[in-house]
């Protein structure tokens, strides 16, 4: 069958106030069009403008069907690559391919890569609280609804995140001296978040015991010596993982935490280049690998990645934050449903909005979340009700982190 891309559009939507990057390619069989998840949240429109000004020509009149040599050839397009706003365009585009192909063939995308080797997803929920007990009542309640692994923060990442004016010098938890003249942003305090977390997780453990799988991120938000003496202070309290210990920069100092501690990690929500999780994988300094897709450029590299992670033992964790569409939890869903090494899947949920905007979310039920059963990813979106909420410009203040002394933190 003669088969050409037609048109390749983006739909940038803020159902929930984080601007979400969808794109749809159209093809020459009347009706067959692919959906594809391109979230980069923070650069929404850097992305939608990659997709429109290169990919989009590049795209027109090509068979839809070459999933690879396309993807091959929007990756080295542009010489320079490995960004995550490259990526995040090619995702869009590699993700609706592979859902014209799940169409094409009338099957759920699980079943072009092999099949399914778990019926249903354990995903796992975010706890947090302003206090222990506030913690443990949130963990008790998503215990209720039937999630048998949750990840439990107290106060957002590093201890306080702060986005009101009045609080920006002034942490809500400690009244930090911050000298004269210090800039506003996002303060929080490293030594008093790394203090606050092993009697957190000890009062989990003694509260609610060891059936649950629990989980902390711990952001980046450390110096790499004091994540190495965290993760060996939570040994005790047997994390099913901890996430981003140190930042990507700092991926070596995974080896010195290797040595002294058992706790597992999770690396890889931050990963863009191939550069980065390659050694991370094959000298096995993570558990599991925690890409967001679109940000490694779709399902096609994923598919590798999975594949890569399971030599050496490494099990998947797909990024899965409140800055991703339902459409790119779909994708997640189907690797998750085959890949022999999966490990957990991170889940917000969808509001009402989101599954107005987009019919055929996948849903979750006693802990386990189930796609349809539609061809493809088996998730469609609405226009008309997605331009009902317009993207949002500039950046979040969340980002403009900063330590007690006002000095720039990352995120
Ligand atoms: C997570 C992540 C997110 C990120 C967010 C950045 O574990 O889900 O850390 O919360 O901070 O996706 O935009
Ligand atoms: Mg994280």
């Amino acid at each position: 069958m003669q088969l050409r891309i037609e048109n390749v559009r983006t739909i940038l939507t803020a159902p929930e106030g984080i601007n979400l990057v969808v794109v749809r390619v159209e093809t020459s069989e009347p009706g067959l069009y692919g959906l594809g998840c391109a979230t980069f949240t923070q650069q929404a429109f850097t992305v939608a403008t990659v997709l429109e000004k290169y990919l989009a020509p590049f795209l027109v009149g090509k068979d839809p069907r070459r999933i690879e040599d396309l993807w091959q050839s929007m990756y080295a397009a542009t010489y320079w690559r490995n960004s995550p706003v490259l990526n995040n365009a090619i995702s869009g585009v590699d993700m609706a391919l592979w859902d014209i192909a799940g169409k094409l063939a009338q099957a759920p995308l699980y079943q072009l890569f092999g099949g399914k080797c778990r019926e249903g997803v354990a995903v796992y929920k975010h706890a947090d609280g302003e206090n222990p007990q506030e913690v443990e009542d949130n963990v008790r309640r998503y215990r209720e609804e039937g999630y048998r692994f949750i990840r439990c923060q107290m106060g957002g990442y590093g201890g306080a995140v702060h986005l009101d004016a009045a609080m920006r010098l002034t942490p809500r938890y400690v009244p930090v001296h911050a000298p004269r003249g210090a800039q506003p942003g996002a303060y929080y305090d490293p030594s008093r978040y790394a203090r606050s977390i092993v009697p957190l997780f000890e009062h989990l453990r003694e509260s609610i015991g060891f059936e649950v799988e629990l989980l902390h991120d711990v952001h980046e938000r450390l110096a790499p010596i004091d994540a190495v003496r965290l993760a060996k202070e939570l040994e005790p309290y047997r994390l099913f993982y901890l996430e981003d210990p140190v930042s990507p920069e700092d991926v070596d100092w995974l080896q010195t935490m290797r040595a002294q501690t058992c706790t597992p990690i999770a690396m890889g929500e931050l990963f863009s280049h191939p550069l980065e999780w390659q050694r991370v994988i094959t000298n096995r300094l993570t558990d599991f690998i925690r890409v967001h897709l679109s940000h490694i450029g779709g399902i096609t590299p994923a598919r590798k990645l999975a594949a890569l992670s399971e030599a050496f033992g490494v099990r998947t964790a797909w990024h899965g934050p409140g800055d991703l569409s339902p459409i790119g939890y779909a994708a997640n869903l189907h690797l998750d449903l085959h890949v022999p090494n999966f490990g957990v899947q991170e889940w917000v949920g969808f509001s009402e909005r989101l599954q107005e905007v987009f019919p055929g979310c996948p849903q979750v039920q006693d802990g386990y979340a189930y796609p349809n059963d539609k061809p493809g990813l088996g998730v469609d979106i609405d226009e008309e009700k997605a331009l009902q909420y317009p993207p949002i410009e500039g950046l979040p203040e969340w980002t403009f982190a900063r330590r007690p002394d006002g000095s720039p933190a990352r995120p």
